[in-house]
């Protein structure tokens, strides 16, 4: 019985497609001759032309690096930063072209982009994951795909670390430790402490939540009496400090947030309420973002902990590493400070973000 085969070829967009359609065509010729040819081999050929679906994350054909990146979204300074500090450096290197994705904030967002980078064929793809959880399947298609995936900002929770090749960021858990730790040191070891938590289910916010209690745990004096998410965004922290305010008012001594722009959220609400920011209820944070720093000047925010968000040459020196075939750490641990308001005139003109 006469098999029939159809073959549908993508294109002969370049060399590389053009040579693959060649190698089909004399094969189907020699099947002709032979008609002994298994289909199952003709199978094997077509499945081998699928673009990148073996690809080793060679370069692409003009010799640059495609790099799809998924950002979270622009919730906050420290993303804009972050974001700027991306789209920044991949422009300086002539080698690297940039595919941007900005989720807003959804995890379907940032699956479907991570599928959008597959199908194109990138040579590597890079992404700052909004949740912990839920992305195991498609980082297996992707590694399915041959393409490595570089973590940056905040990491996954999955049981096969094999599914990205490097996580490139800050420890939250230490951050979290050093924001307590200032408090102990300043002797503020008697508080009731607020905590603006930032996106429910993110790895920093679960991080810096242990780090934080992981202190505390050694001062009975120390309670969070209240603690609720504000999202990491200015609005969050402000809708959820009225609230705490509301339920303990004059019985807040101390507010721990956990990202900068809800502390400058949180810091309009306390003088809505009729409270002086920085001196009625002290206030530790984390980013040390520009607006944290003019908050310190002003005497109303006491303590910014450093998250740097300029990851864009450390993502782009990983890129380029991995497409020399060079092994990269599994870790990269992002070097960062402890700013107290005493300090904030004197450095505030230096800062990068
Ligand atoms: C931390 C980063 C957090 C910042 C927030 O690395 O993921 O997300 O602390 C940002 O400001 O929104």
């Amino acid at each position: 019985m006469a098999k029939t085969l159809i073959w549908s070829y993508i294109d002969a967009s370049n060399d590389w497609h053009t040579n693959c359609n060649v190698k089909i065509i004399i094969l189907l010729k020699e099947l002709e001759l032979k008609r002994s040819l298994k289909v199952l081999t003709v199978m094997l050929m077509m499945i081998m032309c699928i673009p990148g679906l073996f690809a080793n994350g060679q370069k692409e054909d003009d010799g640059k690096i495609v790099v799809g990146f998924s950002q979270i979204g622009a919730e906050s300074a420290w993303r804009v930063a972050n974001t700027e500090s991306i789209q920044s450096e991949a422009a300086k290197r002539s080698n690297i072209v940039l595919k941007f994705s900005d989720a807003q904030q959804k995890q379907e967002n940032q699956i479907k982009a991570i599928r959008t980078f597959i199908a194109q064929g990138v040579d590597v793809i890079a992404f700052s994951p909004v949740v912990e959880t839920g992305f195991e399947a498609v980082l297996k298609e992707a590694k399915e795909a041959g393409i490595p995936v570089i973590l940056t900002d905040r990491a996954v929770d999955v049981a096969d670390d094999s599914l990205w090749v490097t996580f490139m960021g800050s420890d939250f858990v230490e951050e979290g430790r050093k924001a307590a730790r200032w408090l102990i040191e300043k002797g503020l070891t008697d508080v009731n402490i607020v905590e603006l938590q930032g996106t429910v289910g993110s790895a920093p916010a679960i991080d810096r939540k242990t780090g934080f209690e992981e202190v505390i745990k050694s001062q009975p004096g120390m309670k969070i009496i209240k603690t609720q998410s504000g999202d990491f965004t200015r609005s969050g922290g402000k809708e959820v400090m009225e609230a705490f305010l509301k339920a303990e008012g004059d019985n807040i001594n101390v507010l721990f947030a956990h990202n900068d722009d809800m502390a400058i959220g949180a810091i309009q609400a306390i003088e809505e309420y009729g409270l002086i920011p920085g001196k009625d209820i002290i206030i530790v944070s984390i980013d040390a973002v520009r607006g944290a720093f003019e908050a310190m000047v002003a005497g109303k925010l006491n303590v910014t902990v450093e998250c740097s968000p300029l990851l864009g040459p450390q993502l782009f020196d990983a890129a380029e590493a991995l497409m020399r075939g060079e092994k990269i750490p599994k870790r990269i641990v992002t070097k960062e400070d402890v700013f107290p308001m005493e300090v904030a005139a004197k450095v505030i003109d230096s800062r990068a973000y």
